[in-house]
């Protein structure tokens, strides 16, 4: 394969909607004309739809349905909150991938994969990936934060990813605390935040993040009992996934810096608005503890002040909430 290819590939979408001649990539990567024409002949007989013309060069006409580096690298251009982008076509878990990625590499970084084999939600449950289907991706951040200030962390980046997905569908989005998004009563994505920390403080931050955006119900594994939507079950038509992780990572740089400068409070209302645990008896599992009970409110630290059934106060970091 070609090492040009991303190159490539970023010039063409950067260029979007736009020709660009094979002289002008030639020129721009220090290589002879027939070197980018082979990539192009490669790449079209892989799918990826790019429209060739004498005289007016080369465009690439649609985003392909599997992720390409090249493309990400020209699309997120405009961002500066991921330095680099690997892509998959198949892993275990990006956040396996991730994790051993950023012990030899300083940077911002976001890797996605078509699928995921063995895909994690908390406390080890499994994330079902269907191939093709979702954004399954993780950002590893480098915050220079201390440790405590990591307790609102998510609640910022669920913003980021219900107000994405508001952009897309008429019903309404809600987050539910701590770390899912619902579409009505059910799941739509779910992310988890991991800390790797050495004696200086934290080293990163390693963002998992599962959207489900095309899939058709019968995609969904229903041997497991799942409460599961994708995006495009309340749309009239398949989202490009390219365009939606545009929007995705755009917001969520907005939010990661306003997390960087602003207290949980500024956000707090917010939060509260799109929230949908008010107002209704839900049920706790807090490791082997289970109640029932209503949430009272949620403090500046992003803790949740829940009273139980026995008119017990709890104050929650964490927790599995289920609405019945
Ligand atoms: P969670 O533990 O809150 O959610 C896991 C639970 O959600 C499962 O036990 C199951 O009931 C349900 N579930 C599984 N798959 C789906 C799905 N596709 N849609 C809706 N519900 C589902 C939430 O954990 C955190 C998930 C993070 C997933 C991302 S994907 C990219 C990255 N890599 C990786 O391995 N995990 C993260």
């Amino acid at each position: 394969m070609s090492k040009y290819r991303d190159n490539i590939l970023a010039l063409l979408t950067e260029a979007q909607p736009n020709y660009l001649s094979g002289q002008a990539i030639a020129e721009r990567l220090n290589i002879s004309r027939m070197s980018v024409k082979k990539v192009i002949d490669q790449l079209k007989s892989e799918n990826v739809s790019i429209d060739s013309v004498h005289n007016k060069g080369h465009r690439l006409n649609a985003y392909p349905t599997e992720w390409h580096t090249g493309i990400l690298q020209g699309l997120l251009k405009d961002q500066n909150l991921v330095e680099t982008i690997q892509t998959f076509d198949s892993v275990t878990s990006t956040q396996d991938i991730a994790k051993r990625a950023l012990v030899d590499h300083a940077e911002t970084m976001l890797i996605l994969s078509d699928e995921q084999t063995a895909g994690k939600g908390r406390f080890k449950r499994r994330w079902q990936s269907a191939k093709g289907q979702g954004v399954w991706m993780t950002l590893v951040l480098r915050p220079n934060i201390p440790f405590s200030m990591l307790t609102t962390f998510n609640l910022f980046i669920s913003l980021a990813i219900c107000n994405t997905i508001q952009q897309y569908v008429d019903e309404k989005v809600a987050v539910k605390w701590p770390n899912d998004i619902y579409i009505g009563d059910r799941k739509v994505c779910g992310f988890l935040t991991e800390m790797v920390a050495n004696a200086d403080g934290i080293e990163a931050v390693v963002c998992g993040i599962g959207i489900n955006v095309n899939q058709q119900l019968e995609d969904f594994d229903t041997s497991v009992p799942l409460q599961a939507t994708s995006i495009r079950l309340h749309r009239d038509s398949l989202v490009d996934r390219y365009t939606f992780l545009h929007d995705l990572i755009l917001q969520i740089e907005q939010r990661y810096q306003q997390f960087l400068e602003e207290p949980f409070s500024s956000i707090k209302d917010e939060y509260i608005a799109v929230s949908n645990i008010w107002q209704r008896r839900l049920r706790f599992t807090e490791g082997q503890k289970q109640f029932y009970g209503k949430v009272i409110q949620i403090d500046d630290e992003g803790f949740l002040h829940v009273v139980d059934e026995q008119g017990n106060l709890h104050r929650l970091m964490s927790a599995d909430i289920e609405l019945p």
